[in-house]
């Protein structure tokens, strides 16, 4: 597959999300992102897991791997384990990556697969039609919880940061241009990246656009990413919801420490003698 630069949109497939859902702002700050980075089309991989965001992967001109629920970033760090030249972009929703997938962000995060994991969360489950999800906050009226929900909503941020993610962010659907920033930076970053990206669901509301615009603010100023007791702190704020790099700290990825186990496994084999074949290694368990 040969794209002209710099055009990342799918002409052939309109989204078929609602009118209104916030999704549509996550596509355009993606798009913005893609374009500045100008990472070429055909060494990009979308893997989005179901929901509706899970379409996301079928609206860019990129390659794509729509998988099943919960899976994606398995899927993903595969595919960059198997081809770490690719840029790989993870998309989940709040169930997606939080529910059904939440037990994967811990391991993905302690291998730093450099990967980008964008949560769209819009406290529900949008394509099956307004079920309680992880982040639906206490109180809350669902399909599934019609007398308010009965459960306290997950933190992500501050889960993000106790899994010692690499790169932490937030923002939402609302400052596009803040968030092709973000996610431009989260895409440059070396290891495993994750962007809360809160995005209203408009036929089944749980999360307003009201409550963003009155709650958002941006990061105070003198926030140094690299203090994550600060990035904790602010990340558990109740009444202002930040946005921006909440942390963001350079460690080993799991490609770097694949590659020198590589290297050693292939020193150890030239010191004996023995040019290592797949045979000979086969041997051992026989
Ligand atoms: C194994 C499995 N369980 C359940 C489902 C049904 N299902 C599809 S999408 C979804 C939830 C989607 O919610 P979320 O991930 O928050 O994404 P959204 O639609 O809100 O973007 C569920 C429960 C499924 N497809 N596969
Ligand atoms: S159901 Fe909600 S999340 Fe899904 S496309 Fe419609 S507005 Fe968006």
């Amino acid at each position: 597959m040969s794209t002209a630069l710099p055009d990342y949109r799918r002409k052939q497939i309109r989204p078929v999300w609602c009118p209104g859902c916030g999704n549509y702002g996550v596509l355009r700050g993606v798009e913005k992102a893609l374009r500045s980075l100008e990472v070429p089309a055909e060494q990009t991989v979308v893997v989005s897991g179901i929901g509706c965001s899970g379409r996301f992967s079928h609206y860019l001109n990129t390659y794509a791997l729509h998988g099943t629920h919960g899976r994606a970033l398995p899927v993903a760090t595969g595919v960059k384990t198997a081809r770490p030249d690719l840029t790989v972009l993870v998309v989940g929703g709040d169930g997606d990556s939080l529910g059904i997938g939440g037990g994967h962000l811990p391991h993905a995060a302690r291998k730093n697969v450099d990967l980008t994991l964008l949560i769209l969360d819009n406290y529900t489950y949008g394509l099956t039609k307004g079920q309680s999800s992880p982040t639906t906050p206490w109180g809350c009226v669902t399909k599934t919880s019609p007398y308010g929900s009965p459960e306290d909503s997950l933190e992500v941020l501050p889960v993000l940061l106790a899994y010692d993610v690499s790169f932490v962010a937030r923002t939402s659907s609302l400052q596009t241009e803040e968030m092709a920033g973000i996610v431009t930076e989260a895409m440059g970053h070396p290891g495993f990246s994750v962007i809360h990206i809160l995005s209203p669901c408009v036929t089944y509301p749980v999360l307003g656009w009201k409550v963003l615009r009155e709650r958002l603010a941006p990061l105070p100023a003198s926030h140094s990413p690299g203090d994550k007791a600060a990035a904790l702190q602010l990340a558990c704020s109740r009444d202002l919801i930040y946005t921006g790099i909440f942390y963001s700290v350079q460690k080993p990825t799991l490609d770097a420490r694949l590659q020198q186990l590589h290297q050693s496994a292939l020193k150890r084999y030239s010191s004996s003698g023995k040019a290592p074949s797949i045979p000979s290694l086969m041997e051992r368990f026989i």
